[in-house]
């Protein structure tokens, strides 16, 4: 199938309705100006200021709306991508809800390694991925499909092992569970269909993608104010990991200068103890809303 969905110029994204993902994508939205309220109430939201609607889905049925062209941008976890093995075009990694599929045994179990899997039963909720990662290594297994509470399963002996989805592991400790290997590491993706899109839905992703980007760079930055003596200033500049030059700027007092620059924040608290050792002081750091370069 390959139409043209030039029955409207809204861009039509799909985002989970109520789950893990929820707050961070509406979050992110908010974070790039796009308005919107009540959106719990309906199905279909339309955004005030950017042409855009949101379709309310459960996040299982998001792949397949990007995949038929009904949704043309999705925010999914790559987990039911690959799953669903959905003809998508994944546009970027969002770093949020972060998981890994991974499989489990009991403490007890003698079930470590994929090797020892060969003719066991694991129940799971990603038949898909879990058969595919068994088959990659040789081994047969057999699936017991399961679609919640799959860690209960080998306590009531439906499986002697399960692949379900982890990230803080805490699921799996209450259940006397252990984890052994990964089979996927997951985290949100901003998906797109790859039906044919009208120039202007294009054109309309183009500034989207910018505005998410600008957004990413933004969190990942933190805006740094300090004050210095001027004779400091070439030591700072060296240390201050920021590719563009920093602003100085001569404060009232004499021979000091006000320093501004952009560093990434995981450097932070290296970098601010260097500088105070090189005589800056009053240093200040600041989150940044947006960022475009
Ligand atoms: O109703 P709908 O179908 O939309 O939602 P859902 O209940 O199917 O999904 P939801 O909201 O639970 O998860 C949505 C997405 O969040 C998943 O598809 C993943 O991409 C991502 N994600 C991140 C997770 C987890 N972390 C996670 N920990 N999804 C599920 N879990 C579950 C896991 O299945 C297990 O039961 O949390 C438990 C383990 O968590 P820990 O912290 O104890 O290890
Ligand atoms: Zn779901």
């Amino acid at each position: 199938m390959n139409r043209s969905l030039d029955h409207t110029t809204s861009l039509r994204i799909a985002i989970q309705k109520s789950g893990r993902l929820t707050d961070k994508t509406t979050d992110l939205l908010h974070g790039i100006g796009i308005e919107f309220d009540n959106y719990k109430r309906n199905l279909m939201v339309k955004t005030r200021n950017f042409d855009v609607e949101l379709l309310l889905l459960r996040d299982d049925d998001i792949p397949e709306y990007v995949q038929d062209g009904i949704c043309d941008l999705g925010f999914v976890g790559a987990n039911e991508v690959l799953e669903k093995d959905s003809k998508v075009s994944v546009l970027r990694g969002l770093n949020y809800g972060n998981c890994r599929l991974a499989v489990a045994s009991q403490k007890e179990s003698e079930l470590l390694k994929p090797t020892q899997f060969d003719g066991k039963k694991i129940a799971t909720s990603y038949p898909i991925l879990t058969k595919r990662f068994f088959e990659n290594v040789g081994v047969s297994i057999e699936i017991v499909e399961i679609s919640g509470a799959v860690e209960i399963t080998p306590q009531l002996h439906l499986a002697d092992a399960i692949s379900d989805l982890v990230s803080t592991g805490g699921t799996l400790k209450a259940n006397g569970l252990i984890e052994r290997f990964t089979i996927l590491e997951s985290e949100t993706k901003l998906i797109q269909t790859q039906q044919a899109l009208s120039e202007g839905k294009q054109q309309l992703i183009q500034k989207f993608l910018q505005r998410i980007d600008g957004y990413q760079t933004a969190k990942k930055s933190r805006y740094i104010l300090m004050n210095a003596p001027t004779e400091s200033v070439e030591t700072i500049k060296v240390l201050l990991p920021s590719m563009k030059s920093p602003t100085i700027m001569p404060l009232a007092q004499t021979g000091m200068v006000a320093i501004h620059s952009v560093i990434p924040y995981e450097q932070f608290w290296d970098v601010m103890e260097q500088l105070q050792d090189a005589g800056a002081s009053d240093i200040v750091m600041l989150p940044i809303e947006s960022m475009i370069a």
